[in-house]
């Protein structure tokens, strides 16, 4: 079954790709436009499909031209519009921001290019980039892009643990930091996370330093002012790495996810334009993390190539205090705002006063990602925030998928958008819902397993250094279909609703981390004997953390402990929440994961089928336990 479609060379054709044998199969160019005219939405078919053929038609003709993912973001918009605003960096200070220009971007990135490559940096080399969000950071990706290196961006809040082994798995030779980042008013020395990282990194060469808190420029900026400001790109292949980005898979090492050119450039910047309506001269602000795939999808890519204006944002939802989003909204006039659930439920906890208090009138879309929004949340997102009067776009889509693959637009103008409901998928989507049989489930009104049966251009290409785990992951419990560890349910007007993982990836604040990787360092604890981690519904994050201890272990100081190895291996924000201490098991020795979660979540009538359970004593253990913790932690 060929699955992975991608734009070739000179993008005069499309070709499929064999997953297994990764041999291209030519088909022509108007694959996807078959793809779009076999979508739910037939009535605007038509219409989208002339939409994407033009925009095909452009890409086309500058990728022929020019064959750079640079080009196509930097180039022709500094040639058109070199004043024109592209990233506006919204410092942690609020009143502080940094607006620099398409051709200041473009000089940036030619700089940095130069200098990368002058100091070695080769087409196929991949450049690790551990920075929080920052004009420079930006210009490190692009610059990478313009002399064809692969990035790795490292979220600048994993430990050094987890940055080397991200490192060492990229086989990165150059990493580019900054001394310190600053966050919430807190400032934390990222250049000795590196430090500790590298130690044990034998493939890297050199690390270039950004000074963040220095007043003059120095480090990486000095370096670069001695830099021509003409950089001739790299031709690249439709198909050359663009980039590598890490993420969580269901064991315990990170999957560095590989996208390339083309098709993702594409992906990126057709699901801006038309899931937020985005219009020339609107200013998009999406609040993630340049570390994840929200910020490169749609902070930097999909925004640069339609020559957008982005921000660029470096602070948190509640520093100074709960109205700084909407502070920031007043103050750069933002019209599409695209943010993840758990900060609106964490503002929504502060009340309307602090939404109320800005002028929003800018706004006209209004975005949500990264986990299910549920409906309280939503409502008060859209009645509050959008005074009722902004589209509510729940997005759903993974590092995999490159971009947006369902939310309720584009639609018809004022089709009906339901709480809660990514909804409509993206053209060229076709979803199915497998069943427990791995049969596709045909009925509207139905749930299963979320799977894509169709290729689309944005879609990863491999697993860095093992792409039969990615054939493995994707394509073999369901084969012929792109399974994307999901559950959804298809509502009687054939609509999407996204249920959760059906794997053991949990989601911690709109982040998505292992289950394992947390156990891996709970269980680095020396008094733990084994552990088990699963995700509880919680109003801001949920992690549960079910602990057995070993015989000796004293207690005293577990859960700091605990804590500690998390955030030392990979971040704070993964720490539990909550701790117990025994697992029930099958049989074979498995953990029963499914009636830990039920636990965590206090739905004891819903544990389900006990039968398999080597000791059925150990779950009343564990109600117990939990109880009794419940009832500790009651103010
Ligand atoms: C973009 C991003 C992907 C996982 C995904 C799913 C969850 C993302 C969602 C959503 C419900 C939405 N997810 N968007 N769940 N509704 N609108 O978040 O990528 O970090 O790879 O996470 O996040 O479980 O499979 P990534």
């Amino acid at each position: 079954m060929a699955l992975g479609l991608c734009l070739c060379g000179n993008w005069t054709s499309v070709r499929l790709l064999s997953v297994s044998t990764r041999e291209p199969l030519l088909v022509p160019l108007t694959v996807w436009g078959k793809v779009i005219t076999n979508t739910p939405a037939k009535s605007a078919c038509f219409f989208f499909f002339l939409i994407l053929l033009n925009a095909l038609c452009e890409y086309i003709a500058s990728w022929q031209k020019e064959k750079n993912v640079f080009l196509n973001c930097l180039d022709r918009h500094a040639l058109s519009s070199p004043e024109k605003v592209a990233l506006i960096w919204e410092k942690d200070e609020p009143g502080s921001e940094v607006k620099v220009t398409y051709r200041q971007l473009l000089e940036m990135t030619c700089r940095a290019g130069n200098l990368l490559r002058r100091r070695g940096v080769k087409k196929g080399d991949c450049v690790t980039i551990y920075m929080p969000p920052c004009p420079l950071a930006v210009a490190s990706m692009l610059a990478c892009a313009r002399i064809g290196a692969a990035h790795n961006v490292v979220f600048a809040g994993f430990s050094a643990e987890a940055l080397a082994e991200r490192i060492r798995d990229a086989q990165s030779s150059t990493v580019i930091t900054v001394n310190e980042s600053v966050r919430g008013g807190k400032v934390t020395r990222l250049k000795d996370t590196v430090d500790e990282a590298v130690r044990g990194c034998p493939t890297v060469r050199q690390v270039f330093v950004a000074m963040r808190t220095d007043a003059q420029p120095s480090g990486i900026l000095q370096e670069m002012m001695s830099e021509d400001v003409v950089c001739e790109p790299a031709a690249m292949d439709s198909e050359d790495v663009l980039f590598l980005l890490y993420t969580s898979g269901s064991t315990g090492k990170p999957k560095g996810l590989v996208h390339t050119q083309a098709g993702y450039l594409l992906y990126a910047a057709l699901t801006h334009k038309y899931v937020f309506d985005y219009r020339d001269g609107d200013v998009f602000g999406c609040v993630a993390d340049i570390g994840w795939i929200t910020g490169h999808s749609y902070v930097v890519y999909g925004p640069l190539a339609n020559g957008g204006t982005s921000v660029l944002f470096e602070s948190t939802p509640i520093y100074p205090d709960p109205g700084r989003y909407w502070e920031m909204v007043e103050r750069l006039k933002i019209n599409q705002f695209y943010g993840a659930p758990t900060a609106i439920r964490l503002l929504l906890k502060y009340g309307d006063q602090w939404v109320r208090k800005y002028d929003r009138s800018s706004l006209r879309t209004l975005g949500s990602v990264g986990e299910p929004i549920n409906k309280e949340a939503w409502e008060w997102y859209h009645a509050v925030v959008g005074e009722g009067r902004c589209p509510v776009v729940d997005t759903w889509w993974q590092t995999e998928t490159g971009g947006i693959c369902i939310a309720p637009r584009p639609s018809e103008p004022h089709a009906e958008i339901v709480p809660g409901m990514a909804m409509r998928p993206f053209f060229g989507i076709k979803p199915a819902l497998m069943d427990g049989e791995g049969r596709a489930v045909t009925s509207d009104d139905g749930s299963g397993a979320l799977c894509l049966t169709q290729p689309w251009p944005g879609m990863a290409r491999s697993i860095h250094n093992d792409h039969q785990r990615f054939v493995d992951t994707y394509f073999k419990t369901y084969p012929g279909y792109f399974f994307t560890g999901d559950g959804a349910r298809r509502s009687e007007e054939g609509y999407y609703q996204i249920t959760g993982r059906l794997d053991d990836v949990i989601n911690v604040s709109g982040h998505r981390v292992g289950t394992a990787e947390i156990e891996d360092a709970v269980n680095q604890c020396s008094a733990v004997a084994e552990s088990a981690v699963v995700g509880c519904a919680h109003p801001v994050k949920g992690v549960y953390a079910f602990v057995v201890l070993k015989q000796d272990a004293r207690e005293a100081g577990l859960v700091a402990q605990i804590n500690d190895s998390v955030s030392d291996k990979i971040a704070k924000y993964a720490c539990p929440d909550h701790f117990v201490r025994r697992l029930p098991k099958t049989r074979s020795g498995k953990i029963m994961r499914r009636v830990l979660r039920k636990v965590a979540e206090g739905d004891l009538d819903g544990l389900g089928d006990l039968s398999t359970l080597d000791d059925p004593a150990t779950v009343q253990e564990v109600i117990r336990g939990h109880r009794d913790l419940a009832a500790e932690r009651r103010p």
